[in-house]
């Protein structure tokens, strides 16, 4: 059976029209997911603890008695960790030291500077005191997205990191609770879905508020997460995952194809796209995938994925590639060429750029050390991937000599009578000498 990819070529009249078709993604709003999870924010809110216990037992058919049974022990993460086959857990800890060690360079640094009159002004940065991290408990239960979520939170120094993850039926995810053990993860409580957003953005008894959630999760979780926005912070709720991959014609076909796969295998609504100017080399992956594709275990989402939402694009050469490429502003965008440097810097939008032929997107999914919570839908146009400074704050600081109250002063009373706020102009004025 053929995998039928669109195909869109630009000297195609018609081109523009496709290739915006192919790009529109909206998350349809459902009134229905919307009034259930505003029903349970709200009584979470009220009834803190017990809401959050009954929706647990309800929605993941468990039996708890109070919060007590719903909280992790420190002893139970270890064990996770500790029960992990010697290679995956030696893998997990490559991952997380290498994460670590890249998210280390993206500190921010405080600074201030002296004027001549002895003002000083500056910028402090502070971590955030709390954040809640989200991990899905269902089939998207990554535990690299655990240390993608859970590392730039405590390089950034963040004091309590609090993570929730259903376990429906009782069953917990081990390699994501060592994940969770391995990054620094201070509490873990076993519940999901609105009723977890809502008690970390409210606290409950034994849930304390915090300041920001992060993570990835379902429609509930993604509108709750909306919903509570303002009395918490929230990390950019994602949409499908994408890859697109920038050929010239050279490297391994199979390469190509099984890098289209990688995305595809996420989700029937992932988003996978070759750009290539040489089509017998489009034909060539064509090719590549119909022979790889019966080997793949996710074969059917990897389908579904491919013939919905993936493409071809063939191009007259490479800068209408680059160009492309740029409209499009691709979560995940492969380099696949023999000379990649030169084209790096004319990318202006892309969520993670992977150069050259022995980059696949996995590398940087597990291991590389970039995080892989990155901008989708054509966010990178003005959002950055996830990173330290997520979980850091700026404060002003000013700081006015007596000499600079006498300039300052003057500019700013002569301001603040220009917008009628006199209590203004006379709080500066009292500070001038004469
Ligand atoms: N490609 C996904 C991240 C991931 N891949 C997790 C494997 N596990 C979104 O960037
Ligand atoms: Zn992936």
């Amino acid at each position: 059976m053929t995998v039928a990819i669109q195909r869109l070529s630009t000297v195609a009249a018609d081109f523009a029209a496709r290739l915006k078709e192919l790009l529109a993604f909206e998350a349809a709003a459902d009134e229905g997911i919307e009034r259930t999870v505003a029903g349970i924010l709200t009584d979470v809110k009220a009834r803190g603890d017990a809401a959050v216990v009954d929706y647990s037992n309800r929605f993941d058919r468990l039996t708890a008695v109070s919060m007590a049974d719903l909280e992790l022990s420190r002893d139970e993460l270890e064990k996770a960790l500790a029960g992990l086959p010697p290679d995956r857990r030696a893998a997990l800890e490559v991952a997380a030291q290498r994460v670590r060690a890249y998210h280390e360079k993206q500190k921010l640094d405080g600074w201030s500077y002296t004027e001549a009159d002895g003002t000083l002004l500056g910028q402090m940065i502070t971590p955030l005191d709390r954040v809640g991290l989200y991990v899905p408990g269902g089939k998207a239960a990554y535990p690299s997205s655990v240390l993608m979520n859970a590392i730039p939170a405590k390089v950034a120094g963040v004091k309590e990191l609090i993570m929730v993850v259903p376990t429906p039926g009782g069953e917990r995810n081990q390699l994501v609770l060592a994940a969770a053990c391995l990054a620094g993860v201070d509490r873990v409580f076993t519940i999901g879905g609105a009723q977890a957003v809502g008690a970390l953005a409210y606290g409950t008894e034994s849930v304390p508020q915090v300041d920001k959630i992060v993570g990835p999760g379902n429609a509930y979780v993604a509108t709750a997460k909306r919903r509570v926005f303002g009395i918490v912070g929230i990390d950019m709720v994602a949409g499908p995952s994408e890859i697109l991959v920038v050929s010239d014609g050279s490297g391994n076909p199979d390469w190509v194809a099984m890098d289209l796969f990688s995305q595809a295998e996420h989700d029937e609504l992932a988003q996978s796209i070759l750009i290539c100017p040489d089509a017998a080399f489009i034909e060539r992956v064509q090719a590549s995938i119909e022979k790889l594709l019966p080997t793949m275990p996710r074969q059917e989402t990897i389908r579904t994925s491919l013939t919905n939402r993936g493409a071809f694009i063939q191009v007259r050469d490479m800068d209408e590639a680059i160009a492309i490429a740029n409209r499009v502003a691709p979560e995940h965008l492969e380099l696949a060429l023999d000379n990649p440097d030169p084209w790096v810097e004319k990318i202006h939008h892309a969520g993670a750029i992977f150069i050259g032929h022995y980059t696949s997107e996995s590398l940087g999914d597990y291991c590389a050390g970039p995080n892989h919570v990155l901008p989708t839908s054509g966010s990178a146009r003005f959002s950055s991937p996830l990173g330290v400074y997520d979980f850091q704050k700026r404060t002003s600081l000013i700081k006015v000599s007596k000499a600079g109250a006498q300039t300052l002063g003057r500019v700013a009373s002569t301001l603040a009578h220009g917008e009628g706020l006199p209590a203004h102009a006379k709080s500066a004025e009292f500070r001038l000498e004469d």
